[in-house]
């Protein structure tokens, strides 16, 4: 039921690339999603209230859009102590975390006598879109909202969709913790729509993070330049790297932590033991056998897992680069040495007692990670995602005369006199001089 490669096998190299394809659902959504963004700015209000009784079968009103006070008091008193404590634990470790990740301004004076410098400032407004349904997990309100708290992100705005009415406490209850007040009880195409352009009731925001469904997804994507978006995640995957000696189970259930998310979730093994290689696999089928979401899990690892057998370690190393996963996992004898030789992973989990599902939750490291080998070209949700820089440049009369002559000779040869002129009136009072 997983399939087994072998890095010595002639089509090795097309077999691995075969297993990075074919993951993403290709719905195309694009036409009714444009029809619902442009409703949601012709209309505002009064679309959000019709698409959410068509689509959530709530009858949503202007009073009830936005969640009270009330509401959210109620949600957090039916949570339970244990889960509130969890919570509480996840969020601080997040935030400590975080807090250790703001850049700090630059500011110098350089050889010219210019004074230069870089300065960091948060976004006003953020939106936060949290999915519902089966997918709506506390965890990532937490990973969203947190990092643009920590940022100092001003207004933090979160949309989560309640069909039927339903409302996750364990949400709200996340929300809270992560200082967020402001949420709207909307989803889809007409949330992301409803933040990026503003209705009367929600003021539009800066940037718009957080998970949803291809709709959601190709929102995003359809508003990104009116505002920021996050990258758009695709379906989870691990790749664990295990030498002789490593538990098989403890791999197994590793394996089977991330195939539960979705069918198309990818879990990949690669060892350089044939002999761990079969005892993950009996341990694989064993522990399906008692899973709840075991045909989720079995499906993702029947179409997209693999246990890979390579040379050595550093060949599992460098099929981790090819890879680049959004979760690396590194259970060998000694991890550091493995993990140096890595350069493309979203997040490394490294030894044996270091599952991808502690980040999940508690480690403090975000678990909004880039998916489908995007880990190459970018990072995990950060602190950077709500924060942006401004440079400054600040001249007195000798740094303008040091510099200035050549930024006038490039602005002469790029036949910008404009430019020019407005340089050389720095550098000279003389109002024909300028002109020369
Ligand atoms: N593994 C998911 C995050 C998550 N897991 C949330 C459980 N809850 C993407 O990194
Ligand atoms: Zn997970």
């Amino acid at each position: 039921m997983i399939r087994r490669l072998h890095t010595a096998e002639p089509g090795f190299a097309a077999a691995l690339a075969a297993l990075a394809s074919d993951r993403a659902s290709a719905t195309d959504v694009a036409a009714p999603v444009a029809a619902i963004i442009a409703r949601v700015r012709a209309e505002g209000d009064a679309a959000l209230i019709d698409l959410t009784r068509r689509y959530d079968r709530f009858p949503l009103t202007p009073e009830t859009l936005r969640v009270s006070a009330a509401e959210i008091d109620a949600a957090c008193a039916r949570v339970g102590a244990e889960q509130l404590e969890a919570i509480d634990l996840a969020a601080t470790r997040i935030e400590a975390f975080h807090r250790a990740q703001l850049p700090r301004d630059i500011a110098f004076t350089d050889a010219a006598g210019a004074r230069l410098g870089l300065r960091w400032g948060p976004l006003d407004a953020v939106g936060l879109y949290v999915p519902g349904g089966k997918a709506s997990y506390p965890s990532s309100v937490l990973m969203n909202a947190i990092p643009a708290r920590v940022a100092g992100v001003g207004r933090i705005a979160m949309c989560v969709p309640t069909p039927d009415g339903q409302m996750n406490d364990l949400v709200l209850a996340a929300a809270r913790r992560a200082g967020v007040a402001e949420i709207y009880r909307v989803g889809g195409a007409q949330a992301v729509a409803a933040l990026a352009y503003g209705t009367a009731t929600i003021a539009p925001v800066d940037r718009i993070v957080g998970p949803g469904n291809a709709f959601v997804a190709e929102a995003k994507r359809q508003v990104f330049g009116q505002v920021g978006i996050d990258s758009i995640a695709g379906p989870s995957e691990v790749l664990i790297i295990a030498d002789a000696g490593q538990d098989p189970w403890r791999v197994a259930l590793d394996m089977i932590a991330q195939a539960e998310h979705d069918e198309a979730a990818q879990s990949l093994l690669v060892t350089d033991d044939a002999a761990l290689a079969e005892a993950v696999a009996a341990e694989l089928a064993r522990a399906l056998e008692t899973l709840p979401r075991a045909s989720i899990a079995a499906a993702s690892l029947a179409a997209h897992g693999a246990i890979i057998i390579a040379r050595d370690l550093d060949e599992a190393a460098e099929i981790a680069n090819r890879v680049a996963p959004e979760h690396l996992q590194v259970m060998t004898a000694d991890p550091d040495a493995v993990f140096a030789r890595i350069r493309h992973a979203g997040a490394a989990f490294l030894g044996a007692d270091a599952p991808t599902a502690i980040g999940d939750y508690v480690a403090g490291p975000n678990h909004v990670l880039p998916t489908g080998g995007t880990a190459r070209f970018s990072s995990g949700l950060s602190v950077f995602d709500f924060l942006k820089r401004t440079t400054f440049v600040a001249l007195d009369p000798a740094a303008m005369a040091s510099i200035g002559p050549a930024a006038a000779t490039l602005a002469v040869a790029e036949s910008l006199d404009g430019h020019a002129r407005s340089i050389r009136a720095r550098l000279t009072r003389n109002r024909a001089e300028n002109l020369t």
